[in-house]
This record gives structure tokens, C-alpha cells and sequence, in this order.
């Protein structure tokens, strides 16, 4: 494919059919550039990859096997300070557990494939499902957040109204209707940290990604720089104001 810089695609993958979720940004720390994870819900073929986000190269691709259906949806991020950078699952018996970048099996699958948010202190990122926030553990989630009186929209996909960095620090807030549909709540993390690091909405592609959650398929808000367990210090953001 052509370059980016007149305009023309950088590459396709039409190849793989339908595409679902997908999640773009640094989760594999220790690889240069970003990355991509995508489900891509076939009954045959490639179930999910994992991709360069610049050329599209496959770097873990995983297929559909004994006839079973691919997931319907997948999440990327760093839930699992066990494993270096980030992790990589789906929704049903698709994939059938967390995964790395390898594609090999790490542990139990997540109780959900929604949302994610940085919710407690350490920069290990938590789970987002409807009107709750649930931290992985290798023997089960630990329920840290029940936003009582409030739901999500869409079904079983669970979208909030909003999920994001807007205030104080670099961790989420979560914006849900209250259950009469008459107000928006917003909730935010009682729990202190001690990791402090530039607002989230400072980075241009999560400030895109906000948008995004809103426009396209709604996912989760990924910033341009790895945060997460080991991360080095991120990048100064480069924003100029007139
Ligand atoms: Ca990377
Ligand atoms: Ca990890
Ligand atoms: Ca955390």
C-alpha cells in the first residue's frame, strides 16, 4: 500500500472480512510503534489479530478452530501486571482465555470484554462492564466499583455514556444515566495513588479516542504511549496554546 502522507491507505484488511472491535494503541511496550488488536467475529479463519498499527503486519494471529465460533467482541490493555505490557482477550469460548502477544494463553479470561478504566491506584488498568469496575486476578475479579442506581446502554455491549480522563488525575471517570434516565452521574476514584503523570485528554490520541467512543464502535479511550505496569515516564505532551 501507499503511504499516509498523500492520503492513500497504509493498509487493508479487507482479507480478514468483518471487523468488529478494535483497539489501537502502545501495548506492547518492549516493540517499537503501536499495536492493533481486532476481532474480527468469522465462523471460519481468523478469529482476532494482532497487528502493527503502522504497516499492518501480523504479529499473533489467532483462528477459529474445532467450528467454534470466534468472539463476538475483544479488549486490549494491561490488566495483568503478570504478564509484561499488555493482554489481549475476547468475549465467549472464541479465544477461551487472557492472552499475550503471542497468542499463548495466560491466565483465565476476564469477567467481561467491554470497557476498560483506570480506576485504582496502580496504572495496571481495570475492567469496565455496565455500572461496575472490577479489578483481574488470576483466581477471579475483585468487585471495586458498583455504581448503584445508574445502567449502561446497548445491551450486553454495556456502553457508558462516557468513559474517560476528565478531571484531577490521569485516572477515569464514568458517566452513566441514572436509572430514570433523567440525569447523568459521574463517578470517580476515591482511591489515592501515588503515580503522577500529565492528564490523559493532554494526549492527542486519547483526546481522538474520547470522540471515537462516541462515533465509531464504542471502546474504550487508549492514549499514544504505554501506561501500565513498568511503564517509563511518558512523553512530555506537546501542546501549544494561542
Ligand atoms: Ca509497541
Ligand atoms: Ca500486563
Ligand atoms: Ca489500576
Amino acid at each position: 500500500m501507499g503511504s499516509a502522507a498523500d492520503g492513500t491507505g497504509r493498509s487493508t484488511t479487507t482479507f480478514y472480512a468483518h471487523g468488529d472491535a478494535l483497539h489501537a494503541g502502545d501495548f506492547l511496550p518492549a516493540r517499537p510503534g503501536k499495536e492493533i488488536w481486532q476481532i474480527h467475529e468469522q465462523s471460519s479463519g481468523a478469529a482476532a489479530t494482532l497487528r502493527d498499527a503502522g504497516t499492518g503486519a501480523i504479529i499473533t494471529q489467532k483462528n477459529n478452530t474445532c467450528g467454534r465460533a470466534g468472539p463476538a467482541r475483544g479488549v486490549a490493555g494491561d490488566i495483568y501486571a503478570g504478564n509484561p505490557g499488555g493482554e489481549f482477550w475476547g468475549s465467549g469460548t472464541g479465544l477461551g482465555s487472557l492472552l499475550n502477544a503471542c497468542g499463548d494463553s495466560i491466565g483465565r479470561n476476564p469477567g467481561n470484554s467491554n470497557f476498560l478504566a483506570w480506576w485504582d491506584g496502580d496504572p495496571v488498568r481495570e475492567l469496565l462492564d455496565g455500572n461496575h469496575v472490577d479489578k483481574y486476578g488470576t483466581n477471579g475479579d475483585t468487585r471495586l466499583l458498583t455504581a448503584s442506581g445508574t445502567h449502561s446502554s446497548n445491551d450486553t455491549k454495556a456502553t457508558p455514556s462516557l468513559s474517560g480522563d476528565l478531571f484531577g488525575d490521569w485516572r477515569e471517570e464514568i458517566i452513566l444515566p441514572r436509572d430514570d434516565n433523567n440525569a447523568l452521574r459521574i463517578h470517580a476514584t476515591p482511591i489515592p495513588t501515588d503515580r503522577r503523570i500529565h492528564t490523559l485528554m493532554h494526549d492527542p490520541q486519547y483526546r481522538i479516542a474520547i470522540a471515537w467512543q462516541n462515533t465509531a464502535y464504542n471502546q474504550p479511550p487508549h492514549p499514544s504511549f504505554f501506561l501500565g505496569d513498568g511503564m517509563p515516564t511518558p512523553p512530555q505532551p506537546d501542546i501549544h496554546l494561542r
